[in-house]
């Protein structure tokens, strides 16, 4: 039986191709795609997250875990993203501008797709006139915005003001999600809806669209 707890020192350690053959095997063995991400590789990416906060580790160390992480990622991928349904909602999904981090929301792209939406990945420091092209000529009904540092969620707001300048506002669904953003924030900001995590943004696509019909 696969020890998912090697999973995630493995990725604290940045071994990458480590955590490939373990995420392989794990697989191979019949374990859940979502429970190898959430006890083992996001479990990993915590504990290494803690330690720099504690000034433990430093970004050099950082940087190698979140390497190990997607090198995991890049094999659980597939199998997240696939799916039996297809679904005519366009989503279009990125890290908003100023902010790099982009693990949360490839895990986010991913299980969306894998939901059957239509999902269009924009990368990470996407700015506010790329999303409102994504609206007016992607013909995007799901705007997903990613923050993982505090300063950057500020352009979550920049990015509805843009939409709402531009005139198609009542166009788009906006979510927002990433580490230190709330619903409260959600709120104040008028998005639509906020998730905590993958799962969560699925669920939260879907009811979105099922109050409309
Ligand atoms: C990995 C990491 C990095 C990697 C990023 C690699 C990459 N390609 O993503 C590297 C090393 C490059 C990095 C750089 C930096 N980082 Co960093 N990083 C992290 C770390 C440890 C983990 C983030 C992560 O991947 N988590 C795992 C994923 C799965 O979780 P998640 O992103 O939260 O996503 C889930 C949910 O939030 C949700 N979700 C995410 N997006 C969305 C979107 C939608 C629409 C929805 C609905 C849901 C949703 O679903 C996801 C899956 O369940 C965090 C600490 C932490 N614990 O959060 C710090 C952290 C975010 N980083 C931090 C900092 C300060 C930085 C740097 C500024 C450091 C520096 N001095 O240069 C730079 C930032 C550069 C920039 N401008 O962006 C701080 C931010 C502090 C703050 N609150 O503002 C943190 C909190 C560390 C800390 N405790 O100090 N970082």
């Amino acid at each position: 039986m696969a020890d998912l707890s090697a999973i995630s020192e493995n990725v604290v350690s940045g071994h990458a191709d480590k955590v490939q053959d373990l995420v392989k095997k794990a697989l191979d063995e019949g374990i859940d795609a979502l429970t190898i991400l959430n006890d083992g590789l996001v479990k990993g990416m915590d504990v290494i997250g803690e330690k720099f906060k504690n000034y433990e580790v430093y970004l050099p160390g950082l940087i190698v875990s979140a390497r190990a992480m997607k090198a995991g990622l890049a094999i659980l991928k597939p199998v997240l993203s696939k799916s039996d349904t297809k679904s005519s909602i366009k989503i279009a999904i990125g890290t908003v501008q100023g902010d790099t981090h982009d693990i949360g929301k490839n895990i986010v792209s991913a299980m969306l797709e894998g939901a059957g939406f239509q999902v269009k990945d924009l990368g990470f420091d996407v700015s506010p006139e790329k999303f409102v092209s994504e609206i007016k000529e992607g013909g995007a009904q799901v705007v997903g915005m990613s923050a993982l540092v505090t300063t950057n969620m500020l352009s979550m707001k920049d990015t509805i003001e843009a939409i709402i300048e531009s005139g198609v506002r009542d166009k788009v669904k906006v979510i927002i999600g990433g580490a230190p953003v709330t619903q409260e924030y959600a709120d104040r900001i008028g998005a639509d809806g906020y998730a905590e995590d993958a799962v969560g943004a699925v669920e939260l696509v879907r009811n979105l669209f099922k109050k409309e019909n």
